[in-house]
């Protein structure tokens, strides 16, 4: 099971001086208005109306936090790039969106939303250039793959991660994802979860995989074998498939 089916949302927040400081770890999905960051986020937890989705760009409109497990958190940001949107509310959503980037101490790792038919638009790269220098490694999700063919989807790729490269030694990672086919996902949640600092399979107990592992549980025996913890313990977790 992935342990981001678990995910709950906690609050969302207008100034960021509402968030907990914990000391905790958290990975904020951002990008473009409109780009995927809301469904990513419901594709990866697997939870259908999670975080907010709307046909509407612009929609997301403050710091949306979600707890994985305790002191785990994954974030859904503003979008940027509505050309649409009042001067001034745009004004208050950059500076929410800039203050969180540059200051948040629990911010352990990016992951940048791009429509793959429209990847590193002038406003990513902007983004990308003025976060570099904060060291956090990157993970690009080109959205909406499924609206290319598989060729065309690995083309992009290519030339994401080609024009990233510069970059290096900051860790940058690309792939290409659709929320609707549920492609791309076991990547993403290894990535996030490598951010995170957590494993992308939740914890299953010794019981619980002695019993998934017998052919036929004889009748009335379904509690665990004798001795085995009864709680799920966080070192019987086992790593994701390769
Ligand atoms: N075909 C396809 N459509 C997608 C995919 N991901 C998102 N969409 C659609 O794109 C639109 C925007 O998706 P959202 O997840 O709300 O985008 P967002 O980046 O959160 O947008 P803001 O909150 O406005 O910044 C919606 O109509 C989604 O259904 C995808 O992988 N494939
Ligand atoms: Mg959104």
């Amino acid at each position: 099971m992935s342990v981001f089916s678990k995910t709950v949302f906690v609050e969302s927040a207008a100034e960021i001086e509402r968030l907990p400081s914990d000391g905790g770890r958290e990975v904020a999905f951002v990008g473009r208005s409109n780009a995927g960051k809301s469904s990513t986020i419901n594709a990866l937890t697997g939870i259908g109306r999670l975080a907010f989705v709307s046909k509407q760009p612009g929609r997301t409109q403050l710091i949306n936090l979600f707890e994985v497990t305790p002191g785990h958190r994954i974030v859904d940001l503003p979008g940027y790039g509505y050309a649409k949107v009042a001067k001034d509310i745009k004004r208050d959503w950059g500076i929410l969106l800039e203050r969180y980037l540059q200051e948040r101490q629990e911010l352990a790792g990016l992951v940048i939303i791009m429509d793959i038919r429209h990847p590193l638009t002038p406003l990513d790269i902007r983004l990308i250039e003025w976060i570099a220098p904060r060291g956090l490694p990157l993970h690009v999700v080109l959205s909406k793959s499924d609206k290319l063919t598989r060729q065309q989807q690995a083309q992009v790729v290519r030339e994401v991660t080609e024009a990233l490269a510069p970059l290096a030694p900051l860790p940058v990672t690309v792939q290409s994802l659709s929320s609707p086919k549920r492609l791309g996902l076991d990547t993403l949640a290894s990535a996030v979860a490598g951010f995170l600092g957590i494993e992308a399979r939740a914890a299953v107990s010794s019981s619980e995989l002695r019993e998934a592992r017998r052919p036929a549980a004889p009748s009335g025996a379904k509690g665990s074998a004798k001795g085995a913890p009864a709680r799920t313990s966080k070192r019987a977790a086992h790593k994701p498939p390769a």
